[in-house]
């Protein structure tokens, strides 16, 4: 028997289907939005995301709502961009290097001493360079809604300053698991000892460690000044973070929804910069008080010289987005002013 040909399919049912596939691209299902941070609620990176989460219930006509979970509530430190990637978690705030491995060329912000301060950090990511590493965020699935400040770290101790190179000589120092600080603070000379953020202060009490290194307010808020009271300002990083958002669930939402979070993400990192230097100015006068003592870093040159194998890979990488935010900053720091 001929076998009948098939109806072709009408303009409107044609219409139609291409209105649904349209729709379906962005039919995320009313939901809380999760967020995750490894700080608590009243540390400016939390004080920062609230904002973008406040404005998730007003940019999508009150469809969704989001909520920050802090303390690594939602995942451990370890574990966070793979759940990000997958949509399991749909933001976070984190720092560059944990994403090297995807996104090669955000490895070149994270290697130390690569940036005199957050000034000069920020006139690149709120330009070409940042455009240029949000472009390959995304190709990895995950949209950057904004550049947060992970300011200056400096090393402490718990009982001696760590200033010259040979103050490092053999030391047990905690440093996040990623290479690039595991290679630091071992070509200093010390031994690096990778322990999650939250595991930090019973590994300092411990003696697991001697000591660690961060920027002031985590210092603070996480309390390992009341056990390594000697902070000396090494400023071996100044650390850009940022907050993200997973494309699986970007890609849910509407174009007009999208752009009103991706502002609502901008002016959220513009808060947090503000109440991160709002808070700088009074921290170490209230450590001073606790009892800390604090001192000045030594030449930075000997430092440097030991960065050689963090910064060969750098220097000879072929990847054009590599080399092009090498040059960028290259040619911002000739700029700026020695430190
Ligand atoms: C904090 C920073 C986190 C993470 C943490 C750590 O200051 O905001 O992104 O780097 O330090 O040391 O694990």
């Amino acid at each position: 028997m001929a076998l009948l040909p098939l109806p072709k399919p009408s303009t409107l049912a044609r219409a139609a289907l291409l209105l649904s596939l349209a729709l379906g691209a962005h039919t995320l299902a009313a939901r809380e939005l999760r967020g995750w941070s490894v700080h608590a609620d009243d540390y400016p990176v939390n004080m920062g995301m609230q904002r973008f989460a406040d404005v998730v219930g007003p940019a999508t006509q009150g469809k969704h709502s989001a909520r920050v979970y802090g303390n690594s509530q939602l995942a451990p430190q370890g574990a966070v961009l793979e759940k990000i990637t997958s949509g399991e978690i749909d933001f976070a705030e984190v720092g560059v290097v944990g994403y090297g491995e995807k996104v090669p060329a955000l490895r070149v912000l994270g290697v130390p001493y690569m940036f005199h301060g957050s000034e000069q950090m920020f006139a690149l990511l709120d330009g070409e360079l940042g455009n240029l590493l949000a472009a390959e965020l995304e190709k990895a699935g995950v949209i950057l809604l904004g550049w947060y400040d992970g300011g200056t770290r400096n090393f402490y101790h718990r009982s001696k300053p760590l200033r010259a190179l040979s103050d490092f000589a053999d030391v047990k120092l905690r440093v996040g698991n990623t290479k690039t600080h595991i290679d630091m603070v071992n070509a200093m000379g010390a031994k690096a000892v990778p322990i999650a953020f939250k595991d930090t202060y019973k590994s300092i009490e411990d003696g697991g460690v001697e000591g660690a290194e961060n920027n002031l307010p985590s210092y603070e808020s996480t309390g390992h000044y009341k056990l390594a009271p000697h902070y000396s300002f090494t400023q071996h990083l100044v650390s850009p973070e940022m907050l993200i958002l997973s494309k699986k669930t970007w890609d849910q939402l509407s174009k007009p929804e999208q752009a009103r979070l991706l502002e609502a993400g901008r002016q959220s990192a513009r808060f947090m910069r503000e109440e991160w230097n709002r808070r700088l100015k009074e921290i170490q006068a209230r450590l001073s008080k606790q009892g800390v003592k604090f001192y000045n870093g030594s030449d930075y040159g000997p430092f440097v010289r030991r960065m050689k194998p963090l910064y060969e890979p750098l220097w000879t990488a072929s990847d054009p987005v590599s080399r092009r935010a090498l040059s960028l900053i290259l040619a911002s720091m000739a700029q700026a002013p020695t430190r």
